[in-house]
């Protein structure tokens, strides 16, 4: 198989070791041996029926069996995850801390996956061997450090982290955690699986446990059945259009009722996976059938005979599903049957617009009409049922005689998938219509697309059936308009040109001038002769890892070893500047972009010149430019933040609602913490990026009356004039002296525990378990 020998030669010298065994068996049957006993343990002390987000929260806690209640929204527990997963982007400054917390080997079962840092220019094989050229430091650090400390490794173009962990590692009742904000993929099949910053992985890989506030639950309940246009991700994109990006905070979305039995695994899989756009903590489906298909077709019959063992542990109560009301705190019902197509955008992923209402809505909004590319892919729509429904469109449109009118694009989610497709004749049909088949990898969706001409500016539209959408993330031009719909979807609109295009009643013209019309995709829940792959791209770790040496070259611009952030000095915070205010969406995208800047993930420093760059300046409407309070002139803003470094004077970065939106990336956290500022002030925080604050000893407070963000010029001082009793449960005081002399004080509300708190006076989470280690040590 050419990728992946290619990259053989160049990333070279360890042995490929798998046979499609099933990974980490023994730890799925002890998971599954103390369930039934956890689970009653947990009925007893809450006392009803249990969801079964509960079932698997409780099973999974550090202590063993509940002896508490929790209370959903409030208390902070401890959990005891059964595996880690960790993506090349993000596993460079996870690792990097792994290294400092002095183990030996992971605790849990761990993975790494080189998918984010390839890029998508003329197709698979160029791109990879090109990639391979430009990040070869970073793959050989990530490949020699996992062999070094027991953790499996993906190489590049073995897939994407969610299409790999779904094939290979997801188990019913079981809990994951991973670097990457849409390890709640894995949701689909019936795991509570968390995206969650590098340090909290390496808590994890240390063998503690790892801290969550226990989240509230929405349950959605699905009735009738998918048919026609309609597909797994036009749920989600109806549940992001009714919750929007923040209504899933801090919750578990769990999906039940027929709908959601009738739905294929990896469907669910993408319904879990966009449950980030939301916000969501995670999404999860119970066990059924179609969790057993996908479990046998993957060759993994072993975990289906166990979780038959205990499969009523393994989805809610009866008496829950019965009377959602009484057990979620929010129900949604969506009718399968009466769903419609949709397709969200632009710029957010839960602006949905239904199919058929398109065209209006685009004109109202002077959206693009033209369509210029088609992308089809990404974690959350890769599987080989998304392909092959997308390619059912596909072979219509060259059976018909219509040429396609934009550009075509194809991510496959793994080089199972890619191999399966290619051996059933999918990608050919995609070839005849000119589609460039990209790495089995993230590319576009990440902003690893050298997309021709982008850098013009021209206002555009693109339609993909990728997860996000926000300004400049595909391209790097802030006037591509991205438009998010399933993948079949994507074929027939990319193939029409036209994004009012509705193929459920809008017929084409073909070559012969004749008006065609579509037919509803039809594809194969899973492959008919079966999965096939000749080599997966998997290198399992040495068994002895301690003669390996892991090599940071000090003069390297990709990857630098951490140094300690100051613990804090127990004053208050006084004489501080304003960096920004952000202006609206400020996700992790605005705050630390991605694209051509991924290339830094493993060198804190350089990636620090891009803090903030895409935030809007609520003063000036402008990206990258603020006024140096020291100077007065305007300069770009990590430039300015370093000039404050560098005198002493402390900052603060104030923000919107939803602060942090997007990501695990959790640069986005230590990047201002590396560059001096202080706290970040915000109406309401995303809930991975309110952590990844707290654990790099950062701190993140919002206003406690929101209409304060408006008090805050340009020009003002703030003190933090209580900060010296911070303590759980307790406001903290700012106050904002003006350049007129007038001073208010504002309140600001905080979630930090003692914990949390002891991170903060440690100086980072990290700091903190070093101090530990040196302290048991003695
Ligand atoms: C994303 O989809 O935004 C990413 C890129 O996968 C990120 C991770 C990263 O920034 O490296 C995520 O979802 O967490
Ligand atoms: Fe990769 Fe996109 Fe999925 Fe993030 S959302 S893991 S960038 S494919």
């Amino acid at each position: 198989m050419k990728l992946l020998n290619s990259h053989r030669q160049k990333i070279g010298s360890i042995l490929t070791d798998y046979n499609s065994m099933v990974f980490d068996l023994d730890m799925i049957k002890k998971v599954y041996s103390k369930f039934p006993e956890r689970v009653k343990a947990a009925r007893e002390i809450v006392g009803r029926p249990l969801t079964l987000s509960e079932k698997i929260l409780y099973t999974h806690l550090w202590d063993g069996n509940a002896t508490t209640a929790f209370e959903r929204g409030k208390s902070y527990v401890d959990f005891a995850p059964d595996r880690v997963a960790m993506q090349d982007a993000t596993a460079q400054m996870a690792l990097l801390q792994f290294m400092q917390a002095g183990k030996k080997k992971v605790a849990v079962p761990s993975t790494v996956h080189a998918d984010h840092l390839i890029q998508a220019k003329l197709g698979a094989t160029k791109d990879l061997q090109e990639s391979l050229n430009q990040n070869n430091e970073v793959f050989n650090f990530l490949s020699s450090i996992s062999s070094k400390y027991g953790i499996g490794f993906w190489k590049p173009g073995a897939g994407i982290i969610h299409q790999v962990v779904l094939e290979n590692y997801a188990f019913p009742g079981g809990m994951m955690i991973g670097t990457d904000s849409h390890t709640v993929n894995a949701g689909g099949l019936g795991m509570v699986a968390v995206g969650v910053g590098g340090a909290d992985a390496v808590d994890v890989m240390a063998g503690m446990a790892w801290e969550l506030k226990f989240p509230k639950l929405i349950g959605v309940k699905l009735t009738g059945s998918l048919s026609g246009w309609t597909s797994a991700k036009d749920v989600i994109l109806r549940v992001a259009d009714i919750l929007s990006v923040k209504g899933g905070t801090g919750s578990i979305v769990e999906y039940f009722g027929e709908g959601a039995i009738s739905l294929s695994c990896t469907g669910k899989g993408t319904i879990c996976n966009m449950g980030a756009e939301i916000g969501a903590t995670t999404s999860t489906f119970g066990y059924d059938d179609s969790m057993r298909r996908y479990l046998a077709a993957t060759g993994r019959q072993e975990i289906v005979d166990a979780a038959d063992e205990i499969a009523e542990h393994l989805t809610g109560d009866k008496e829950v599903y019965d009377n959602p009301e009484k057990y979620f705190d929010q129900v949604i019902t969506i009718n399968l049957s009466e769903l419609e197509p949709y397709i969200n955008g632009p710029f957010t992923p839960d602006r949905g617009t239904r199919v058929s209402e398109m065209r209006e809505e685009a004109t109202k909004n002077n959206w693009p009409m033209k369509v210029e590319w088609g992308l089809i892919g990404s974690c959350t729509n890769s599987s080989y049922e998304d392909i092959s429904r997308a390619a059912s469109i596909a072979e219509q449109a060259v059976a018909m005689g219509i040429k396609p009118k934009a550009e075509f694009g194809i991510n496959p989610g793994s080089e199972q998938v890619r191999f399966t497709i290619e051996r059933d004749g999918f990608i050919s049909t995609f070839e005849k219509l000119g589609t460039k088949i990209f790495t089995n990898a993230c590319g576009p969706c990440i902003g690893q697309w050298d997309r021709e001409g982008a850098e013009k500016h021209e206002k555009n539209t693109i339609i993909h059936s990728f997860n996000r959408n926000f300004s400049k993330r595909a391209d790097g031009n802030p006037n591509t308009h991205a438009f998010v719909a399933s993948p079949e979807m994507v074929a027939a609109i990319a193939i029409s040109g036209d994004l009012g295009f509705n193929p459920l009643r809008d017929t084409l013209t073909n070559d012969k001038g004749e008006q065609v019309k579509l037919n509803p995709p039809k594809g194969d829940e899973l492959p008919k002769r079966g999965f096939d792959v000749e080599d997966p791209g998997y290198q399992a770790p040495a068994e002895d890892g301690s003669a390996i040496d892991v090599i940071v070259k000090p003069d390297s611009s990709r990857l630098q070893l951490l140094e300690n952030f100051p613990a804090w000095d127990g004053q208050n915070i006084l004489g501080a500047k304003l960096l920004i205010k952000a202006l609206g969406k400020c996700t992790t995208d605005h705050i630390s972009m991605a694209g051509p800047w991924l290339r830094y993930r493993g060198h804190l420093d350089n990636i620090s010149n891009n803090m903030l760059i895409g935030a809007v300046n609520a003063f000036s409407n402008e990206m990258n430019e603020v006024v140096n309070q020291l100077t007065g002139e305007k300069g770009e803003v990590p430039a300015v933040q370093r000039s404050y470094k560098a005198a002493g004077i402390p900052s603060i970065v104030v923000g919107d609602h939803n602060y942090g939106e997007g990501s695990s990336r959790e640069h986005a956290a230590m990047e201002p913490r590396h560059l001096g500022v202080r706290a970040i002030i915000v109406k309401s925080f995303a809930r991975i990026h309110e952590t990844n604050l707290k654990k790099q000893g950062m701190l993140g407070l919002t206003f406690a009356d929101e209409s304060d963000y408006d008090r805050i010029k340009e020009d003002d001082t703030f003190n933090f004039i209580d900060l010296e009793s911070f303590a759980p449960d307790k406001q903290l005081t700012l106050q904002v002296v003006h350049t007129d002399g007038l001073k208010e004080n504002i309140h600001l509300n905080h979630t930090y525990n003692q914990q949390q708190i002891d991170w903060f006076r440690a100086g980072s989470a990290l700091n903190l378990i070093k101090l530990q280690n040196n302290s048991n040590q003695k």
